[in-house]
């Protein structure tokens, strides 16, 4: 028999169809036109990104299944027993699948914007894991969260996989830590993984593959202002450019127009330059003190942390404190 999904529609309706147009145009605007990464992932972004997470240049998803699939049993040692394991973003619920055997937790809350696709792989996890307690809550996890009632939440684990911390700038990563630290019980854990600064080569390589994979998850951005925003314009005469920023510990994304050229979107009009950018996304890069030094901020120490031989990406797990240092 098919077990339930305890689930929860917290709808983040504030991002519908005209806040897309309203804060796309206001990127447009901009004297460095910009996008936010989060219209990177519409139904075909998010299947390209699925496909990124495969190509042999993109280490983190690859490095971190590696440290979670090794280090299974010391993570199960932290997280302890019949806690609540709450991932955020939780897509797929792919990587949970490498915890589940192990890990003694009673209950699972997977959260994410895109209801369809949570459904569906919570309904799964709760077919494969009958023994667990599957809650899903349809939410937007960068906003205030907002816990299920009927949710065993005397010891909650966030689970954070990814290194998605990396696409907040550092003050809303801070801040993003300092929320979870208001909505966590004092106790509580975090399992977060987080990409590591490294040489040039080895970055730029990820996020220009060779298959051409993450250039086609960039342009996608256009094919969907064509699509919901009826912009006029010819995604071939733009191409992607992904270079890391050291200064700043960051890759950046951008589309960059190969010729001067007017687009319409929305019905207004934009100008861009020969070589002139929209930029698209930044990755942020932290090294292991860096990273604990700002969790430390938001009322979390650092219980373990994990990361290959080549120290190319880490995981760590930490602990929700009583009182944060900048409240
Ligand atoms: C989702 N996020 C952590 C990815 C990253 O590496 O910043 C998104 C991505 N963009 C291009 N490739 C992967």
């Amino acid at each position: 028999m098919a077990s339930a999904v305890h689930f929860y529609d917290q709808q983040p309706i504030a991002s519908g169809a005209r806040s897309m147009r309203e804060e796309i145009l206001e990127g447009l605007r901009a004297p460095q036109k910009y996008s936010s990464p989060k219209y990177l992932y519409d139904q075909r972004g998010s299947e390209l990104f699925e496909l990124i997470c495969q190509q042999p240049e993109y280490y983190p998803t690859r490095i971190e299944e590696g440290i979670l699939a090794t280090m299974v049993d010391e993570i199960a040692n932290l997280v302890g027993q019949n806690a609540t394991l709450m991932e955020l973003g939780s897509g797929a619920s792919r990587k949970v699948r490498l915890l589940l055997e192990c890990l003694q937790i009673t209950s699972y809350l997977g959260i994410d914007i895109s209801r369809d696709f949570l459904l569906e792989s919570t309904r799964k996890l709760a077919e494969d894991y009958p023994w667990l307690e599957v809650h899903a809550a349809c939410a937007d996890f960068c906003q205030r969260l907002r816990l299920p009632r009927n949710l065993n939440c005397e010891r909650l684990v966030g689970f954070f996989p990814g290194s998605s911390i990396g696409n907040f700038e550092p003050s809303g990563a801070q801040a993003f830590l300092g929320g979870l630290h208001r909505t966590l019980p004092k106790g509580s854990g975090l399992l977060i993984g987080v990409d590591l600064l490294k040489d040039r080569a080895t970055l730029e390589a990820a996020y220009n593959d060779a298959a051409g994979v993450t250039a086609q998850f960039n342009l996608n951005l256009l094919h969907r202002l064509e699509r919901e925003l009826g912009a006029n314009l010819d995604p071939d005469r733009f191409s992607h450019k992904a270079v890391f920023n050291e200064e700043l510990g960051r890759i950046e994304m951008h589309l960059v127009s190969t010729m001067a050229q007017v687009i319409s979107v929305a019905g207004e009009s934009f100008r861009f330059r020969a070589g002139e950018t929209l930029h698209t996304e930044n990755s942020y890069k932290y090294s292991v003190a860096g990273f604990q030094a700002m969790a430390r901020r938001a009322g979390f120490a650092s219980r373990a942390v994990w990361t290959d031989r080549q120290q190319h990406f880490s995981v760590h797990y930490l602990e929700r404190q009583g009182r944060r240092l900048n409240p």
